[in-house]
């Protein structure tokens, strides 16, 4: 039986256009569900907006349209990225959606019920940017969001809290339980050192000075305050409380399904405290892994709108197409770790990965097997010489590296292990010199290198497929292989290729210019 897997992104807020590193999170999130698909894992991928809340009210006021009007408008924006980035999402879960508005409300009620939200007065630091209450020791003697940085004002008005305190043991208890619930681990002990051993205060969930959200049923000038909506996307989206629960069932209740968010920094700490509590209170199973990724930045810091330094993913769709972009994004940064977008790291990474590596080998390779078998993919045999015999392991050991991984979630690592395999067979080339191997009289030994050459380039087509989702597919057109044979298991047969017939096409990936390319990418940049 092959197992589940779950995989979310955070919940965009529609307040703004979507830049890169949006772009980032989801592309890395689909490379892992496409991962999954391809292991044979029944996966579901998740993404979705975060609609409710002060900002986006205030953000719809000022452009004259009403709340739903004016995120309807940017969430046509969303989907449409999502699609010119080929993200392969399962559903798209929208806060405003009615079934998803009852979930809330039908939460919001047991917790009620049961005791875990109480009604209270709130008097603390709040950041209107963040819409996130902070304590003295967070604002600092500054006064100042912890998070973006910007002025905090004392605010108190009658309000509903999630008592935290009740869980607070039983949290630190899971992570103790848990060591790879949340990666990077030091997200963790920050979490603990800068949240929970200073003394977590319990949570506002409620909020009466704007309206654009999930109303309170027991309390109607409240409205729910927006974590407590946002988290619970990632259950109402399955079902969770609602007729048809199955998908909830299979996907959250079941512990043969791996459960994972991948979310930003910014938002650890309400993925990482708050929604554990949440689905304590609900008796309910944890996420198994949560997954912080780093922030892409550009020369002068961290992507905000309000720096006007954001990079809109479109222009290099549309210049360098869908895979190149998808490419670098799951490529160039560790994931895991903040990065530079950089455009001279930009096109140095498409040139050498794509053009050089993949494209070269599959140029060169096709044109010998024309040259010297008319076309014709000799069979393979293993074992002839210890250049073959060296080729063949470093494939084997590539592939166990890229699921090892790709189980991780270390993407990056995974799609290095498998262009390392065309890198490798680039090289084997030098030591073969094919050229020189077709002047002998015995032709074994050409075959054979002709054999491990289309080999190398087939596996790599297949492992790349979650990040190279078109171009995988033309490689394996010029390698002659037919649609049966794309699946991830006939990466192990190693005689799948025998006899087929190879097709040269187009340059997969033709070399860029930087000293065009650059200066282009730098304007695309500055135009916003
Ligand atoms: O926080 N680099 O929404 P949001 C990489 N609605 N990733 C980035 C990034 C950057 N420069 N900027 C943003 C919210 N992101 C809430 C989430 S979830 C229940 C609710 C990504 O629109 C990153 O994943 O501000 C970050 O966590 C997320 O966008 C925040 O998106």
């Amino acid at each position: 039986m092959s197992k589940k897997f779950y995989v979310t992104t955070p919940i965009y807020y529609p307040s703004n256009k979507l830049h890169i590193g949006h772009a980032y999170c989801t592309t890395l999130t689909d490379a892992l569900a496409r991962y999954n698909r391809l292991k044979g894992n029944e996966t579901f991928f998740l993404t979705g907006s975060d609609e409710h809340g002060m900002k986006i009210e205030k953000n719809a006021l000022a452009a004259n349209k009403t709340p739903i009007a004016f995120v309807d408008e940017i969430v046509a924006s969303f989907k449409k990225l999502w699609k010119a980035l080929d993200i392969s999402n399962d559903k798209y879960i929208r806060t405003t959606d009615e079934y998803h508005v009852k979930t809330v409300q039908k939460i919001f009620s047991k917790l009620l019920e049961q005791g875990d939200i109480y009604l209270g007065e709130y008097e603390g630091w709040y950041c209107k940017e963040c819409e996130a209450f902070w304590t003295d020791i967070q604002v600092g003697e500054e006064h100042v969001c912890p998070d973006c940085g910007r002025p905090v004002s004392k605010a108190h008005e009658e309000a509903y809290f999630f008592k935290t305190s009740k869980y607070v043991d039983r949290l630190l208890k899971f992570y103790d339980e848990n060591l790879s619930f949340i990666t990077p681990e030091s997200r963790k002990n920050e979490m603990i050192n800068t949240f929970i051993k200073p003394g977590l205060e319990d949570l506002c969930v409620s909020r009466t000075s704007f309206s654009w959200g999930v109303p309170v049923l027991e309390n109607p000038k409240h409205v729910v305050y927006v974590w407590l909506d946002a988290l619970t996307n990632y259950i109402s989206a399955l079902g969770y409380l609602q007729d048809d629960d199955s998908n909830f069932k299979k996907f959250w209740l079941d512990d043969e399904s791996q459960k994972v968010h991948i979310l930003g920094a910014d938002i650890t700490r309400f993925h990482a405290i708050y929604w554990p509590m949440f689905l304590m209170a609900l008796n309910l199973p944890l996420p198994n892994r949560e997954f912080v990724h780093g922030l892409l930045m550009t020369k002068d810091g961290k992507m905000s709108k309000s720096k006007g330094n954001t990079i809109d993913p479109y222009p290099l769709i549309e210049r360098y197409g869908v895979d190149a972009v998808r490419y670098y994004l799951c490529r160039e940064v560790n994931f895991g770790s903040d990065g530079q977008f950089t455009p001279e790291q930009f096109v140095e990474r498409i040139n050498m990965d794509l053009a050089n590596n993949v494209g070269n080998l599959l140029n060169r390779t096709v044109s010998m097997i024309d040259k010297y078998f008319q076309g014709v993919i000799p069979d393979f045999v293993t074992n002839i010489n210890g250049v073959d015999k060296d080729l063949d392991m470093t494939i084997s050991s590539n592939i166990k590296l890229y699921e090892q991984a790709f189980d991780d979630l270390r993407v990056t690592d995974a799609i290095i292990a498998a262009t390392d395999i065309t890198a490798r067979a680039n090289k084997y080339i030098d030591e073969t010199m094919p050229w020189v191997l077709a002047k002998q009289e015995d032709k074994t030994p050409l075959k054979s290198c002709m054999a491990h050459l289309v080999r190398a380039l087939y596996v790599t087509a297949i492992l790349l497929k979650p990040a190279l989702v078109n171009k995988s597919d033309e490689l394996l057109d010029q390698l002659g292989v037919d649609k049966n044979n794309r699946e991830y298991q006939s990466i192990f047969n190693e005689n799948v290729l025998n006899g087929l017939i190879v097709k040269k096409g187009a340059p997969l990936f033709p070399r860029l210019d930087a000293s065009i390319e650059v200066p282009i990418i730098v304007e695309m940049m500055s135009k916003k």
